[in-house]
């Protein structure tokens, strides 16, 4: 799972494994120095920072990725500060296997003690996910193993005047949207919300907008207010249409590709991965509007006091651990490769340390952004409400119509639903089995039978 450059690179007694692709790579070039010269890929720039640094320099990397670096006896499994990309270990008798899939280490009879920096896999006994923004070292001759966190959800709120914080909202979000398309052309997953349209118009900006792209069902869409974003900036925009209960159908693909059990995480990203394997032709590069509402508290339309504001975004920041909202297999099942502005390191820093007051100010959500937005959307955009792509999709809705009409008693609509994740979950992640040979349908009257 890469950007496509080359992931191996070895040197001066280390290797270097990198899955992914690092951001702002100007400041660690001139941070490592003439040894940072002639260096190209990320791998190699990863290997450099290595060099200088060890594993505290783990600590410098900025970007989308899971990475292993070998050295010695030595073997260091790491995330990215947020752990967008999964990493997942099993520590057997005579080998450690690590992958970005859980699904690729089951089966085995070893694995699966505790190690520090790690958590379980869900319903993987043997199988352990590298914490968000960690460094794991460990020494298979010995047995021994340590962590260090590069990386933790900031804590404290910074105060800002109005004008400022617009600024720097504006500066760095767009900083982060430069890095990300880095000379290539992107297409964006746009609903025409404030989120995704912010990022279809910076990436405008620079030029790399290539497309926008819509998805919707028989039972929803929120075609209009895309297609205002796309008219806005005059760019290529397309629009993709499905039966809401095909869209139901494959959720063993969302299950397959995010390996989670959470249904209502599961109705967030089962419409992204059906649009994903909508689009035609291979390897694009998307951008996408995904994670916003985290740092600003999108989600929690019914909280309007600041001090429950602030509590619901601190619980959010410290629980995305391992729902896999932003794991580039959700697209990379369809062949493309995703990346996500919002989760940017210095914007979700940013975003996170902003007082409340600037997140819910003049009663509007998301307040900051909207204004920082203001001058490059068009003022429907900036002020249109929060609509989840589950609720706009129809996905939650319709996932329940299935169940109802599968016979499951409305009051137990979301205890099957978990239950059916689950069972999905034990298929294509516990047995592997490709999802396209696990039928929805089957697995849910299997669910309702016992
Ligand atoms: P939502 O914010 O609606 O959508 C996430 C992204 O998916 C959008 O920014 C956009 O890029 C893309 N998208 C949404 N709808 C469409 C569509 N119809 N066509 C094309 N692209 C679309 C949940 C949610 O409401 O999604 N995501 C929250 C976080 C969930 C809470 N998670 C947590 N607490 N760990 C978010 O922050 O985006
Ligand atoms: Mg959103």
């Amino acid at each position: 799972m890469t950007d496509g450059s080359a992931p191996t690179i070895a040197g001066d007694g280390v290797g270097v494994l990198l899955a992914g692709e690092l951001y702002h790579t100007a400041a660690l070039r001139t941070a490592i120095g003439s040894a940072a010269d002639g260096v190209r890929t990320g791998a190699e720039l990863l290997l450099a920072c290595w060099l200088r640094y060890g594993t505290p320099g783990l600590r410098l990397l900025d970007g989308r990725f899971a990475a292993v670096v070998v050295e010695g006896g030595t073997v260091v499994a790491t995330t990215d500060h947020a752990g967008t990309v999964p990493l997942y270990l099993r520590w057997g008798t005579d080998a450690i296997e690590l992958a970005t899939e859980a699904k690729a280490l089951v089966g085995g009879c070893h694995g699966g003690l505790p190690v520090p920096g790690t958590q379980l896999a869900p319903g993987l006994p043997r199988v352990r996910r590298i914490q968000a923004g960690t460094a794991v070292t460990m020494v298979p001759e010995t047995g021994f193993a340590t962590a260090i966190r590069t990386w933790r959800p900031p804590m404290h709120r910074i105060v800002l005047p109005e004008d400022v914080a617009i600024a720097r909202v504006t500066a760095v979000l767009d900083e982060a949207v430069r890095s990300r398309v880095d000379g290539r052309r992107a297409t964006v997953v746009l609903s025409g919300g404030i989120d995704s349209s912010s990022v279809a118009a910076l990436a405008h900006g620079v030029g790399a907008l290539a497309e926008s792209v819509s998805l919707g069902t028989d039972a929803g869409d929120e075609f209009p207010a895309a297609r205002i974003v796309a008219t806005h900036l005059g760019t290529r925009h397309a629009e993709f249409r499905i039966g809401a209960e095909d869209l139901v159908r494959q959720l063993p693909w969302a299950v397959a590709a995010a390996e989670i059990v959470d249904p209502d995480v599961l109705e967030y990203l089962l419409p992204l991965v059906v649009l994903y394997r909508a689009l035609p032709g291979d390897g694009r590069h998307i951008l996408t509007g995904y994670g916003a509402d985290i740092p600003l508290g999108g989600m929690h339309r019914g909280a309007r006091r600041l001090d429950s504001l602030d509590e619901v975004i601190a619980v959010d920041m410290s629980t995305f651990e391992g729902l896999n909202e932003l794991s580039p297999v959700l697209a990379g099942v369809a062949g493309h490769w995703t990346t996500h502005p919002f989760w940017d390191r210095a914007v979700l820093d940013l975003l996170t340390m902003l007082e409340p007051g600037l997140k819910r100010r003049h009663g509007r959500d998301k307040w900051v952004l909207r204004e920082a937005m203001r001058g490059l959307l068009p003022e429907t955009t900036v002020h249109r409400p929060k609509l989840g792509i589950h609720e706009g999709s129809g996905a939650s809705s319709v996932w329940t119509s299935m169940l109802l009409g599968a016979g499951v008693a409305a009051v137990d609509v979301p205890a099957v639903k978990r239950s059916v994740a689950i069972a999905l979950h034990e298929r294509v992640v516990g047995r592997a089995e490709a999802p396209e040979d696990v039928s929805f349908e089957e697995v849910l009257r299997e669910v309702v039978a016992n």
